[in-house]
């Protein structure tokens, strides 16, 4: 007898820039079956045909749809949210607070019906604000709802280390903390190239020009792409935390995860290192950190806990 076997469901809310590329990665990696959710529903539509129509040609079998009905989204694995408006620019991500926190509100209401099971990973801005409302509105445990921006933040800081030293993107190891804005501490302490200090390898100014770079390297595509901010590496970041949760690959990543006590953060979603599982997020890394990057976590966490307090007040 045929063992029977059923493919993840993976239910992308939004279907824009970011949502299409997720539906198109998460097809390429064969992850599950995928559901793309707009409130714009031929946009969700038409990306899920088109998807389809690659199918034969990337040899991947999965089933996409395209909807703007949430009972489609029901019994879904794994939740990405890119619902909400990107940034043009000259905003920042705290200026997209109050209308998306209004999408964030009705997503989560959504999806407490419809998904109580799932993973919800959140990749809208202002992040650690987003992410924060999706797990007050929901109610889910801390470990299943969790915020994207610390891979693609420690992505962007890896490829312009590799860049800089001529050496490949795969020997860089590092991590970005705090929060998802022009405060995020690159931790300099722990990157290593091939297991040696960064330190080591490359001048101190030329390290400093780095991670001042990292912190404003979305806002270097907005001002490239005038129309919107950056979807693919954000798209491929994603799915990497959703693949360590289907594929229980215990993945060490940085993310922006409920910190209950952790570097002194009480109640706050703020990028962390965490360990990303079959269990979500299985554990929060406490490690040790200089008193100057100490200091910057610390600025960063206020910033998100001003958005926190600015959430508060229009979610109560
Ligand atoms: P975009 O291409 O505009 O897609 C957003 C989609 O959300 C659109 O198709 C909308 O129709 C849809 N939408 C709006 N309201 C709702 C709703 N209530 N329910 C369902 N869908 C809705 O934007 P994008 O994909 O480029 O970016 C999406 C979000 O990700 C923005 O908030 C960006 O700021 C954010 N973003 C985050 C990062 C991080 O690293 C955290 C990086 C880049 C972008």
């Amino acid at each position: 007898m045929a063992r029977s076997f059923e493919r993840p469901k993976i239910a992308l809310i939004g279907a824009g820039q970011i949502g299409g590329n997720l539906a198109l990665f998460a097809a390429q990696k064969q992850l599950g079956d995928v559901v793309l959710f707009d409130i714009n529903e031929g946009t969700a539509k038409g990306k899920a045909l088109d998807l389809l129509h690659c199918s034969p040609v990337q040899d991947f079998d999965a089933k996409i749809i395209g909807t703007s009905d949430y009972k489609d989204v029901a019994g879904a694995d794994v939740v990405i949210v890119t619902a909400g408006l990107p940034r043009k620019p000259g905003m920042s991500r705290d200026d997209l607070l109050d209308t998306n926190v209004k999408i964030m509100k009705e997503v989560a209401t959504n999806l407490k019906e419809v998904a109580p099971e799932a993973f919800v990973i959140v990749v809208s801005n202002p992040l650690d604000a987003m992410v924060y409302t999706m797990r007050e509105v929901t109610g889910f445990p801390a470990n299943r709802v969790v915020g994207m921006a610390g891979v693609l933040d420690s992505g962007r800081f890896a490829y312009f280390i590799a860049e800089h030293l001529n050496v490949s993107v795969e020997d860089v190891s590092c991590f970005v903390l705090g929060g998802h804005g022009d405060t995020m501490v690159p931790v300099i302490q722990y990157c290593s190239v091939g297991g040696v200090p960064l330190t080591q390898l490359m001048k101190e100014e030329d390290i400093t020009a780095i991670a001042n770079r990292v912190r404003k390297a979305g806002g270097e595509v907005v001002a490239l792409l005038k129309t919107g901010s950056a979807f693919y590496s954000p798209a491929v970041s994603a799915i990497a935390m959703a693949e360590a949760f289907l594929r229980d690959k215990k993945r060490v990543l940085p993310a922006a995860a409920l910190c209950q006590g952790e570097y002194g953060v009480e109640g706050l979603y703020v990028g962390v290192p965490t360990i990303i599982g079959a269990g979500g997020v299985e554990k929060v890394l406490e490690v040790e950190l200089s008193d100057k990057d100490k200091e910057g976590l610390k600025i960063s966490v206020d910033a998100v806990k001003g958005l926190v307090d600015e959430v508060n007040k229009r979610i109560r």
